[in-house]
């Protein structure tokens, strides 16, 4: 089944960035179809319903920019907002826009073909319909390709098994259940607090430590509302000049210009803000380790201070890479958390998990019986949503096998012999290091601007040079290499997923200098990419 027209854009996916593209690609005047894997809107917002599910960014700041009314209009109640609250938002935007009538739930895009002699791309769904379209933007996201961990007798597990990417609605009752989560990323450190409410027991199989920040989570009240409506403007300026795409400042001076008493002051200060911006607390902590060590040094303190016992803090203390390096977590009560009688945490650097049996979970040193076990163990980041689409450009290259050696964008926002193919916060783009809402909405707007400019040349293909490609993609990664990031092995240039080629996927320079670079190509006439006309 097919509707029988060729739209002007398709979008895949209904999170932030699609909702977005769908609203400004109407705005522009164009044809706009937008297909969703879910049954609703939402997109992460949507399938991540895990107990304790938060946005790490500040509300006022992960929201869209795009519309001062709606930004004046909606009252975040808290400083973090929940996963409810945030997907209520997202299906407000797209009731207040009229989006819903462009977005098609519960289709799943399986493969997307580009036809040369139509300059179009068809895309196939499960359900085995087909959609054309002459663009095709992917807002599939970069943290929405679960990981299952390869564990021996994972599948044979008789109990109940949920992921945290895929919690079930409605949440199913733990009470008087033994919990068993393996991993201790945001996901798993967000819920472990909750899932410890709800339990009798809880062990945390924990392979790697992470930092986290108290989150420090407030309700916003009516005099915050009334002080951040009347800032907003210069908020949002200043995010969007930012690296993290939110109005952070860091303290003025370099660590090592400060001195002892200062820089305990400073993270002191940095510590009680709250949040994953402790991370950032000197303008030099991802690229100075020294200063690094410093902040490390000061999380450390606090994990002892807030772990009755100690070889529990011990291990809940990281010891292989610089803080920040892996995505900083920011938690409600999750060191607390271990103070409970009823709740373990197993350090399989010690006591490695061998097998998960029928009832259970087995360590070298042991058995632990569950009824449930919940996995909290990542995605296949940044290109996993993409890979996983048998996408195939017109010389029957197929995206899986041309990134087979990791992936190659121009800008993070096209792929050489992928014509008229777009990705927004994928791989080459500031995305996960930065405010993933304005990103989107930065990045799409730049795309739009592009193919109206492609129309108006009467250009049908639009892709970037092989050599320009290359070029950002050097770029991408040299930028990576000066920094602390590389130096931990994380999701960020796949570290996570066995056999995935290591690359450092993300553009550490940030929102801000990203943004003059795409405007300073843009204005130069689109340097680097082919428009061309068949
Ligand atoms: O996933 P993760 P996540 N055996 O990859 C462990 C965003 N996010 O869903 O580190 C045992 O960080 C794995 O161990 P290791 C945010 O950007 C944001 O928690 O590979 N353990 C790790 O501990 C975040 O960074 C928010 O050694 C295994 C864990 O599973 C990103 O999403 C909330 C294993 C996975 O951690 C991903 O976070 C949630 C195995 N076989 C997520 N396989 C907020 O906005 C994996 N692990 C707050």
């Amino acid at each position: 089944m097919t509707d029988g027209r060729v739209h002007d854009v398709l979008v895949v996916g209904a999170g932030f960035a699609g909702l977005y593209a769908v609203h400004a690609s109407r705005a522009a005047g164009l044809d706009v179809v937008c297909l969703e894997a879910g049954d609703g809107v939402g997109g992460t917002w949507y399938f991540n319903r895990y107990p304790g599910a938060r946005c790490d960014v500040e509300s006022v700041d992960y929201s869209y920019s795009f519309d001062e009314q709606l930004q004046n209009d909606w009252p975040w109640s808290e400083r973090y907002a929940t996963q409810p609250e945030i997907l209520a938002y997202l299906e407000h935007v797209a009731d207040r826009f009229g989006l819903r009538e462009h977005v098609r739930l519960g289709t799943r895009v399986d493969a997307a073909e580009f036809d040369e002699s139509a300059s179009a791309w068809t895309v196939r769904t499960a359900a085995g319909e087909e959609h054309s379209a002459r663009h095709l933007l992917f807002a599939t996201g970069s943290l929405s390709a679960p990981n299952k961990p390869r564990i021996p007798g994972i599948d044979e597990f008789a109990g109940e098994t949920y992921y945290t990417a895929r919690w079930p609605d409605p949440h199913p009752s733990l009470a008087g259940k033994r919990v068993g989560v393996i991993g201790t990323g945001s996901s798993g450190i967000q819920s472990v607090p909750l899932l410890a409410e709800e339990a009798a027991s809880l062990t945390v199989f924990q392979r790697t430590a992470n930092y986290s920040v108290p989150a420090l989570n407030r309700r916003l009240t009516d005099a915050d509302q009334a002080r951040i409506r009347a800032e907003y403007p210069e908020r949002r300026r200043r995010a969007r000049l930012s690296g993290g795409g939110s109005p952070h400042v860091p303290y003025p001076k370099r660590a090592a210009e400060c001195t002892p008493e200062e820089r305990e002051a400073a993270l002191e200060e940095g510590w009680r803000a709250g949040g994953v911006l402790f991370g950032k607390t000197f303008p030099d902590q991802y690229t100075d380790l020294e200063s690094n060590d410093h902040a490390r040094r000061f999380a450390e303190r606090k994990i002892r201070e807030l772990v009755e016992d100690p070889q529990t803090a011990e291990d809940l203390i990281p010891t292989d890479h610089p803080l920040g390096t892996k995505r900083i977590c920011t938690d409600s009560g999750y060191f607390e958390a271990f103070n409970h009688p009823h709740v373990a945490l197993v350090n399989l650097r010690r006591d490695p998990l061998v097998r998960i049996t029928p009832d259970g979970a087995e360590t070298r040193g042991g058995h632990h019986p569950l009824d449930v076990l919940v996995c909290a163990t990542g995605f296949d980041a940044m290109t996993g949503a993409l890979t996983r689409i048998d996408i195939r450009g017109p010389r029957g290259a197929r995206l899986a096998e041309t990134w087979a050696e990791g992936p190659v964008t121009y800008l993070g926002l096209q792929v050489p012999g992928f014509p008229n193919l777009f990705t927004v916060n994928g791989p080459g783009a500031p995305s996960v290091l930065s405010n993933m809402v304005l990103t989107a909405e930065q990045q799409v707007d730049w795309i739009l601007r592009f193919v109206r400019e492609a129309d108006a040349r009467g250009a049908t293909q639009v892709e970037p040079r092989d050599d320009a490609a290359e070029k950002w993609t050097a770029h991408v990664q040299e930028a990576a290499d000066a920094t602390l990031f590389p130096r931990a092995e994380s999701w960020y240039l796949g570290a996570n997923i066995p056999g995935k080629p290591r690359r450092f996927m993300p553009y550490v320079a940030g929102l801000g200098a990203y943004t003059a670079r795409c405007e300073e190509i843009r204005d130069g006439g689109y340097e680097g990419f082919l428009l061309t006309t068949r």
